[in-house]
This record gives C-alpha cells, sequence and structure tokens, in this order.
C-alpha cells in the first residue's frame, strides 16, 4: 500500500531517466546493466525499480504489477495505452518513426504510381495508420527487429523504423523517405495506483515535471 514500484527498461531509457529519478531523490542500489537482478531496491525504502523489456513496460503498469513506468511513445502506440495515465512527455530517448527504403528504390514513384508495397515493421499499428492516411496500399509483415535487414535480403520494399543518428540506415545503404511522427518517452502511471498511493505517486510526479521543464 505504502511501497511503489516503477518498471523500466534498460539502455537508453533507464539512462536518461537516472538523473529524473535522482531529482525525485531516487536511486538504484545497484546499475542494472550490471546487475542480472530483476527487481532493483532503491535509496528509498518504499521505492523499488523493476527492469523489464521495453515493450513490456505498459503491460506491467497496465495490470498494477508496477504503479508507474516509462515507455516510449512508439511502445505505447502499439500497446493501446488503455487504462494508463500518461501525465508527463519526459522528452527523453528521442527518435522519429520513419519509412526508409533501399538507396536505389524510387519511393516517391512507386507511390505515385499506386504501387502495392511490401514494409517490414515492428510498429504495425503506427505502419498500418500511416499508410492508410497516405491512401498508399500495403502489405505489413511483422518482426520484432533489425527490420533493416529486410529491404536488403527481398523480404519487403520497405521499412518502418525508429532513427535516431541514421547511422543504422546509412550502414545499410537505406534512406529515410518520410517522417511518420517524433518519438519520446512517456510518464506512466496506473490508474488505481494513483488515487491509492497519491501520497507517494504525487511528489514524485512534480519532481520529474520540475526536472524536465
Ligand atoms: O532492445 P529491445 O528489443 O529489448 O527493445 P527495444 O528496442 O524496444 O528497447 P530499447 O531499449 O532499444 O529502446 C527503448 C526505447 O528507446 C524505444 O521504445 C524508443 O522509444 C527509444 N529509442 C530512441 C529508440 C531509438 N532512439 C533507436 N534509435 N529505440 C530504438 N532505436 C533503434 C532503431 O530501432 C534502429 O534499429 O536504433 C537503431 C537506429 O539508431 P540510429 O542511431 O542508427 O539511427
Ligand atoms: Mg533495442
Amino acid at each position: 500500500m505504502t511501497d511503489i514500484t516503477i518498471a523500466l527498461s534498460k539502455g537508453r531509457i533507464f539512462d536518461d531517466t537516472a538523473p529524473l529519478l535522482k531529482a525525485a531523490g531516487i536511486e538504484a542500489l545497484e546499475d542494472p546493466e550490471s546487475s542480472r537482478k530483476l527487481i532493483l531496491a532503491t535509496n528509498q525504502p518504499n521505492v523499488r525499480l523493476v527492469i523489464v523489456r521495453a515493450s513490456d513496460v505498459p503491460t506491467y503498469v497496465q495490470y498494477g504489477a508496477a504503479d508507474m513506468g516509462i515507455a516510449g511513445k512508439d511502445v505505447l502506440i502499439e500497446h493501446g495505452g488503455a487504462e494508463l495515465y500518461q501525465p508527463l512527455d519526459l522528452n527523453i530517448a528521442r527518435c522519429k518513426m520513419m519509412v526508409a527504403v533501399p538507396d536505389g528504390f524510387d519511393y516517391e514513384s512507386a507511390v505515385q504510381q499506386g504501387a502495392r508495397l511490401r514494409v517490414a515493421t515492428k510498429y504495425l499499428q503506427t505502419a498500418r495508420e500511416h499508410f492508410a492516411d497516405k491512401g498508399v496500399h500495403v502489405d505489413l509483415i511483422k518482426l520484432y527487429g533489425s527490420m533493416e535487414l529486410a529491404p536488403l535480403v527481398g523480404l519487403a520494399d520497405a521499412i518502418v523504423d525508429l532513427v535516431s543518428t541514421g547511422n543504422t540506415l546509412k550502414a545499410n545503404h537505406l534512406r529515410a523517405v518520410e517522417e511518420i511522427m517524433q518519438i519520446s518517452s512517456r510518464l506512466i502511471i496506473n490508474q488505481a495506483a494513483l488515487k491509492l498511493k497519491q501520497p507517494i505517486i504525487q511528489p514524485i510526479l512534480d519532481a520529474f515535471t520540475d526536472a524536465v521543464q
């Protein structure tokens, strides 16, 4: 009742979140990158962190296994965001959701000519909506990672993926042809927890809000 659990993923989200947690007076007692523990204690006896896959964070919070968490907009769109309170854009782990094609593929002409495109992506929901809005016919192929490979081996004409530096696209002779949306990570809170544990959650939310501004 008076304890709270925060769900985070390792890697870029944890790296960008640590300063925000610190602003709220919370510090993990172990580094999740080197520890194999999935539950990490913090300097606050009533606050613990659970380390899960980035795409699983909304699920833990939705079911109340975690009271709050941090997840990318990409992940939240695919999850659907049901029953999640999303009070704050943390402006961290920023990148862009983009359509990319092999250097030699004339995407613009293909679209103009009404060609049916095969698109490989982990982000089915986002891709479906984007191409429907554009009136482009697509066959979506679901992948779980390394989307950049798909056009190189003939699995797809195009991909929908996240781009930050653009180095991965460049290294695989792909070019971004369309920006679908800007992506950043948001704080998500379980609705019931927000009511029941407001005395603990509100100060964390306030500290995050101040730290982000
Ligand atoms: O890695 P895992 O399969 O466990 O899950 P994940 O990839 O969902 O998690 P993680 O930790 O890699 O990403 C967590 C969140 O970070 C994502 O949900 C995004 O909101 C955000 N983010 C920000 C990114 C990137 N930038 C990013 N560049 N997530 C992934 N990438 C990947 C991208 O998919 C591509 O393969 O990095 C590659 C491109 O990077 P550049 O710099 O070469 O353009
Ligand atoms: Mg990853």
